[in-house]
């Protein structure tokens, strides 16, 4: 009988064991467990046979059932860890973390070329003494043309082609009437830039219904042209940092008397004649004059005691020169491509 037992514990232990050496994973093994040691399991069939036993035979019988069960049970437990550790070794491998690769930097934003070129120029106006000053988009009749010396039915509202409201009031043509504002409010000396943006009913390849302007004004006693033109002069080799040459055209604005357009030596070709210039070797970069003295007068300044001079300028058309941008609107397109050329 004892040795019915063993070999029958044998075969089943030996069974067993393979089983569990097979199970791939916890749930394969806890089958097997169930299978051998559960309620209905193999082994412990074995052991509720115990009762058909000879009593004096059943102690060591029990024994070695019980040896059997817990040859398994480490078999199982030693298998278990096995299989944790492999989990575990897998997951690692998978969430594998290398703590010294670069990081991810974000993407990160950068300031609009327009914005860049206004930064420029504001840099260059502060450092020579001038305050920034910036107004409302939304004006009336009389601070964007009335205090300018543009009366109504004056030819030169035709050339702003204004967008009005229906009570009146209009977007700004230029940034002119903070200068007004600036007049109104201050004494001289003053010596202010104004930049924002303007708006007119234009739109091609080089006009864009909104743009953005730069004016300056600097009222004193003793102002002449001569300031004007040197302000204007430094003004655009630090901007293009070239020692280009500039030339002074006359021309005519309502606001200033005399008026002039100043271009710059082109910054393509330098003078020699290319497609940015028109084959010209020169560029149209802004407008400037002495201050009418209707203008100071309207706004409270004693034309006899204070003179001024005043000038304007795109900022993308500058932009577009410094950057060697050929089309207006990519300013405007915001692609992405475009913008991160600038960062
Ligand atoms: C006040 C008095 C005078 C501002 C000036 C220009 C000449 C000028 C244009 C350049 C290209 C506008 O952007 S643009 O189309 N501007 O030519 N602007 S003088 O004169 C003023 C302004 C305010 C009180």
């Amino acid at each position: 009988m004892s040795n019915d037992l063993d070999d029958t514990l044998k075969q089943l232990v030996g069974e067993a064991k393979r089983a569990v050496g097979e199970a791939g994973d916890e749930r394969a093994l806890d089958d097997v467990r169930v299978r051998y040691l559960g309620k209905k399991g193999e082994l412990t069939a074995l052991l509720k046979s115990l009762g058909q036993l000879a009593p004096e035979d059943r102690p060591a019988a029990g024994a070695r059932i019980n040896a059997a069960k817990d040859e398994l049970q480490d078999a199982i437990g030693a298998r278990r860890q096995h299989l944790s550790r492999e989990q575990m070794a897998r997951a690692l491998e998978a969430e594998q973390v290398d703590v010294t690769l670069p990081g991810r930097r974000d993407a990160g934003g950068g300031l609009h070329p327009v914005t860049q070129a206004l930064l420029r120029m504001e840099d260059i106006f502060v450092g020579a003494g001038y305050s920034v000053v910036t107004g409302p988009e939304v004006e009336n009749d009389y601070y964007n043309f009335e205090a300018l010396n543009i009366p109504a039915h004056h030819p030169a509202r035709a050339m702003h082609d204004t967008f009005y409201f229906a009570d009146g009031t209009l977007l700004r043509t230029h940034t002119s009437p903070s200068q007004v504002h600036t007049m109104e409010r201050e004494e001289p000396p003053i010596r202010v830039i104004c930049p924002g943006r303007v708006y007119r009913r234009d739109s091609d390849l080089t006009h864009s219904p909104m743009f953005q302007q730069l004016e300056g004004l600097v009222i004193d006693r003793g102002i002449s042209f001569a300031d004007l033109k040197g302000t204007v002069i430094e003004f655009l080799q630090r901007f293009f940092e070239k020692e280009l040459s500039v030339r002074f055209r006359p021309s005519y604005f309502p606001f200033t008397e005399p008026s002039a357009e100043v271009d710059v030596q082109c910054v393509q070709c330098l003078g020699e004649g290319c497609r940015v210039c028109s084959h010209t070797g020169w560029l149209e970069v802004m407008g400037c004059g002495v201050v009418h003295p209707n203008v100071l007068e309207m706004s409270g300044i004693d034309s006899e005691t204070y003179s001024g001079f005043a000038f304007g300028m795109g900022i993308d058309r500058l932009a577009m020169l410094l950057y060697e941008v050929d089309d207006l609107r990519l300013f405007y397109d915001n692609d992405l491509r475009f913008l991160r050329q600038f960062n």
